[in-house]
Order: C-alpha cells, then structure tokens, then sequence
C-alpha cells in the first residue's frame, strides 16, 4: 500500500505533543474502537511514559458491542483505563471527568481547598487523523462569544474550551499519525475511511472488506443484499454488484462503482456493527 506520512509533519506534531504536556494534566489518547490496534501509534507510549493518560474508545455506535467489551477488558487487564464513547451523541464529559479525576487523584489531594480552579482538569485531546478528535471538542465545548488571540499580528495564544464538566480542553488536538506495522493495519485504516481513497486500490480493497464480513457476519450480507456467502469471495462481490446496480454498459459488474457503494454502506453503519479488530487477533509482540 502506498502511504506517505511525511516525516516533517510527523516530527512536528510530535513536537506540538510534547510542548502541550507542558500545559495540561491529562492526555486523552483518541481510538477508534472498530480498530484498537491499527488507530493507535506505540509512539504515544514513548513520549507520555508515565504522564497521565486515559483512552476514549470513540464510534463505538459502530463497532460490535460484544467486541469493544473484550477489548474494555483487554485494556483494564493492562491497567489502562477505557471510556467508551460516541462523540456524534455523546455531548457530556461526565465519565471522561470522572476517570480522568480518579487517575489525577493526587493532584486534586494536593489542591484541595486551596482555590476554586481546583477541581478543573486542562486535557488534550490526541489521536490519528479521523478518529473523531474534532467531533469530541465541538461537541462537547460551550463555546461563548468569538476567539481572542486570534486575528493576524496577534500572537496566537492556546485557546482552552469549557465543557459541561471541569474538564478544559486544549484547542488544537495532537494528530499522531498511524503505525503501518502490518499491511492489515493499512487495511483496517483504509476500511474505515482514515487514508484518503485516491491513494488505495478501491476494488482491491473492496474485495478483501466482503471477504472479511462474509467469514464474520454473513447474516448482515444477506440482510442488506440478500445475498448468500455461502460461496467464493468473488461470485459474493458480483451478486451484491448486481444488487446495488453497479453493472458497465457491457452488462458486466462495475467494480470499481461497487467499491464506491460498498465502502460508503460500510463507513455509514448501513451493513452492521462491525468490529475490524479483535482481541484474539493482536499481533503477538503488540500485546
Ligand atoms: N458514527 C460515529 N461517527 C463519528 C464518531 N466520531 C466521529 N465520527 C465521524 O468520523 C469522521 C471524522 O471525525 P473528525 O472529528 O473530523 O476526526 P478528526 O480526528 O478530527 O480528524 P482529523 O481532523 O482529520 O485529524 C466524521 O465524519 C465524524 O462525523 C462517533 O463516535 N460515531
Ligand atoms: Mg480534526
């Protein structure tokens, strides 16, 4: 697969990451939770060492409740904590405040009482591209009136916004960038829409998505396009093909307009519920 992560971008954001700690108590490390593995960056690990830090498992609308329960699980057992989110409905902190305040338990020993900024947590938000970082912070933000700082020949001063809760979350999120250890990782991060289609083989890419939904969840192909996966990969491809009318002039299957309709079903939650990745199948060094 052919990804270009530019290694100036990379360096700077990290860069941007590692100023910001400066400034917060806590980091909020963004993942999707269709894909625990792939929508993560190991180099996180490295710059947080033992900085606070907490998980919101975002879409969770999306994956399959069974699955992002496993890997809840997963997390805790590594003593990572894990809130579960859904940053379209979500619109309160509460639980993100909460865990993050438990986590921060002896800042807020040390500050008791002493003023009334005491119980609020500065936060900043991190995650790879399309993760939903700016979904959770226009979400869940009570913006007032426009930006300070903002305007040319003023210095551009971090914005902080006010949620419901005590949380004050840094403006700008930290786009880490995804590890590509495996091709499959590409290939989840291509399944969900996190690398820009023009840079994928689509039909390709298509095939190995019917592939992996007919092995799993064959009830929701036949849901959607009434179609049997009882057979080759292929002759599944050609019949939802014919279903969804992706057929060229010659009467012969469109892949590459079925690859369109198809990841577009997919990305819009109109197939199923689908967990990518799943607990039992972590690479074994990435445990
Ligand atoms: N169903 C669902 N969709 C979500 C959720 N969170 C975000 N999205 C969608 O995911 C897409 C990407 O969300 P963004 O908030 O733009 O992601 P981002 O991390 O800011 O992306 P970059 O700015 O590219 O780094 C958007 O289409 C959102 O509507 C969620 O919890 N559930
Ligand atoms: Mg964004």
């Amino acid at each position: 697969m052919n990804i270009n992560w530019y290694p100036g971008h990379m360096k700077k954001s990290l860069d941007k990451i590692r100023e910001s700690l400066k400034m917060v108590d806590i980091v909020a490390e963004i993942v999707d939770a269709r894909i625990p593995i792939s929508s993560r960056n190991p180099v996180i690990n490295d710059i947080l060492k033992d900085f606070p830090r907490l998980i919101i498992f975002n879409k969770v609308d999306m994956a399959d409740p069974k699955e992002t329960k496993k890997w809840i699980s997963h997390f805790q057992s590594q003593n990572i904590p894990v809130v579960e989110f859904n940053s379209i409905t979500d619109k309160k902190t509460d639980k993100i405040y909460q865990k993050a305040r438990a986590l921060l338990h002896e800042k807020f020993e040390r500050n008791k009482g002493k003023d009334i900024t005491s119980d609020l947590i500065n936060m900043m938000v991190v995650g790879i591209p399309n993760v939903g970082k700016s979904t959770i912070i226009n979400n869940v933000s009570k913006r007032r009136g426009t930006k300070v700082g903002n305007k040319p020949g003023v210095t551009r001063v971090n914005q902080w916004i006010k949620t419901d809760s005590n949380i004050l979350l840094l403006d700008t999120p930290g786009v880490l960038w995804p590890k590509l250890d495996t091709p499959d990782q590409g290939q989840s991060l291509a399944f969900t829409g996190a690398i820009k289609d023009e840079n994928l083989d689509l039909e390709n890419l298509t095939f190995n998505l019917i592939r992996l939904i007919s092995q799993r969840h064959p009830e929701m192909l036949k849901e959607r396009y009434g179609v049997d996966s009882n057979q080759e990969t292929i002759e599944i491809m050609d019949a939802i093909g014919r279903k969804v009318g992706a057929i060229s002039r010659g009467n012969e299957i469109d892949y590459y307009k079925l690859a369109v309709l198809f990841l577009d079903d997919f990305r819009k939650l109109r197939i199923g519920r689908i967990s990518l990745e799943r607990v039992e199948d972590i690479p074994a060094d990435v445990k």
